[in-house]
């Protein structure tokens, strides 16, 4: 190991005193790579938490006194059901910060699955964005930190997962174990499935509460209610076997109340008979 640099002034800290070194680059300094041992003793009495300090090329510093320990979280929220990394940081008493090795790392609440003893955290499927706080200890220092578990996925939630509906839509009127939730169940019995219920935003859980269309005039269907976002189109039958689009069909940004569509061809010969149908659209 050629051309030992020894360190600069300051020699120690308040905490400290450098002892003996068997080569050191020039203190603070980026270095070469190297070896350095350094022996410390503690003037307060207090043990040394490092005594063997290792690097590559680059900075080369001595640990001091730790002056602050923090838990560093993610500021953005962080998706559901996948794995984080978090990290624990020392703020040293010449005002460095240094990240850690936490002695142990706890779940404190929020959807957590486990977190690992490298601050690996796997988070669990929420039906919201919901809040996670964790601990991690390093000596006898503690820290919490909290972050935002996003619902990054709207149909993974519990046994509401993967059958097409949105978790909570379905939280908002069902229980946990409530089994009668996919979407071709009808549990309030209207004769319309919770599909339909969502897409016309009426209760699934209420039988009295359910989509309707009225025949206003000769060729008008007057819906009961728009929901934003869907397309309703109109259909025209004189057999109810086959249905042609009649070209109506409506979307609004905005909930509507009692909205009619026309048909623009209505057929013409007096005596027939006429049924519409509307088509839902997400
Ligand atoms: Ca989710
Ligand atoms: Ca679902
Ligand atoms: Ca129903």
């Amino acid at each position: 190991m050629g051309g030992v640099v020894l360190a600069q002034e300051p020699r120690s800290s308040e905490h400290y005193t450098l002892r003996e070194e068997s080569s050191v680059s020039a203190y603070g300094q980026r270095a070469a790579g190297a070896h350095v041992l350094v022996q410390m003793s503690a003037n307060s009495g207090e043990d040394a938490h490092s005594t063997h300090y290792s690097h590559g090329s680059g900075h080369t510093r001595l640990l001091t006194h730790p002056a602050g320990f923090g838990v560093s979280v993610p500021r953005d929220p962080i998706p559901e059901d996948a794995t984080t990394d978090l990290w624990a940081g020392m703020l040293d008493d010449d005002g460095w910060g240094v990240q850690v090795e936490a002695s142990s790392w706890a779940i404190l609440r929020g959807p957590l699955r486990e977190i690992g003893i490298s601050g690996r955290v796997i988070t669990l499927p929420v039906s919201e964005t919901l809040v996670a706080e964790v601990e991690a200890t390093w000596g006898d220092l503690r820290a919490t930190g909290d972050f935002l578990v996003a619902d990054t996925n709207p149909d993974n939630f519990a046994h509401f997962a993967a059958d097409g509906l949105p978790d909570a839509w379905q939280l908002e009127y069902f229980a946990l174990d409530d089994p009668l939730v996919g979407p071709l169940d009808d549990p309030d019995g209207d004769g319309l499935n919770n599909q339909f219920e969502f897409l016309t935003g009426y209760s699934p859980a209420d039988g009295a509460s359910a989509f309707d269309l009225l025949l206003a005039s000769d060729a008008m269907v007057e819906l009961s209610k728009v929901m934003p976002g869907r397309t309703y189109r109109l259909y025209r039958s004189t057999d109810l076997q086959s249905w042609e689009d009649t070209g109506a069909e409506m979307m609004s940004n905005s909930e509507l109340w009692g909205v009619s569509l026309t048909d623009p061809n209505p057929p013409e010969e007096a005596d027939s008979r006429i049924f519409y149908l509307i088509e839902v659209e997400d």
